[in-house]
């Protein structure tokens, strides 16, 4: 059951609203963190089809899987019974919760694959304001193991960038969207934030927030994360060109509500 929780206040939501990134402390706690960390192994240990090495296949150690909801009962509390619901539904003033995904982000010691930086709505075959994924920490993560960084306020730009494709971490050339800027080359004309996080602690952003992380090539330290994705009341299916692939077919048309078996609706107020 979703435990009494009193996030987000309206000061993290107007936050959330503003920036498009907010830090939410200690959203799970070290009982779940233990629990999702053995659900993290058993994932590795046994792929599912959605399972992905991003990078250079020969020394890739960045790992992802998505869709462990699915078929991994502990994956499937943590989207649809842990606070993490009432924190997306709060943070964007949204009286329905969907699941969209769940997406394990593992960067192990030693990975030099960086997360280059995009947003995420481009390639979610979805439209709306109130797309959003939380990022939780099961590892401590800081700029030394791949910490996730984002641009303030980019949620309200006017651009939509190419999707990134996470296995060559290239640009997908999509010609509705246009090339994201060189970011690193005048990292002072953004502004910039990351935090620091201890396991249990999770970071949401708006799918429309520009972001990208480090690798882990320096550090001794795992960095084990799972965003999970969710959509509010103004979100709508749609039909894009280069999209996430799913399970099964949603059976949706562009336009229609999110839901049905691949999108739950998992919280209404
Ligand atoms: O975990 C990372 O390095 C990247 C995360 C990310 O891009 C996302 O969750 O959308």
């Amino acid at each position: 059951m979703p435990s009494a929780f009193p996030f987000p206040s309206e000061d993290l939501a107007a936050e959330y609203d503003r920036d498009g990134i907010v830090c939410v402390r200690r959203a799970l706690d070290a009982g779940w963190v233990e629990r999702l960390r053995q659900a993290t192994e058993r994932v590795l240990a046994d792929p599912s089809p959605f399972g992905e090495r991003y990078g250079d296949p020969a020394r890739a150690s960045f790992l992802g899987d998505k869709f462990m909801w699915m078929r991994d009962p502990d994956f499937r509390a943590l989207a649809t019974d842990s606070n993490l619901p009432a924190i997306a539904a709060g943070l964007v003033g949204s009286r329905t919760v969907n699941l969209f995904y769940d997406h394990l982000l593992v960067k192990e010691p030693g990975s030099d694959v960086p997360t280059r930086w995009h947003h995420d709505q481009n390639y979610w075959p979805c439209q709306g304001s109130q797309c959003l994924s939380i990022w939780v920490a099961l590892d401590r993560v800081d700029a030394g193991n791949g910490r996730v960084a984002f641009i303030r306020g980019s949620h309200r730009w006017k651009q939509r960038f190419q999707p990134m494709n996470f296995t060559n971490m290239a640009p997908i050339e999509d010609p509705d969207y246009e090339p994201i800027p060189d970011i690193d080359a005048d990292p002072a004309r953004y502004d910039i934030v990351a935090y620091d996080l201890e396991p249990g602690d999770c970071v949401v952003f708006s799918a429309l927030t520009v972001h990208g992380a480090g690798g882990n090539a320096a550090s001794d330290r795992r960095r084990r994360a799972v965003a999970v994705r969710y959509t509010g009341d103004d979100v709508r299916f749609a039909v894009k060109r280069a999209v996430i692939k799913l399970p099964t077919d949603p059976g949706l048309a562009h336009g229609d509500r999110m839901g049905g078996p691949q999108f739950p609706l998992i919280r209404i107020d």
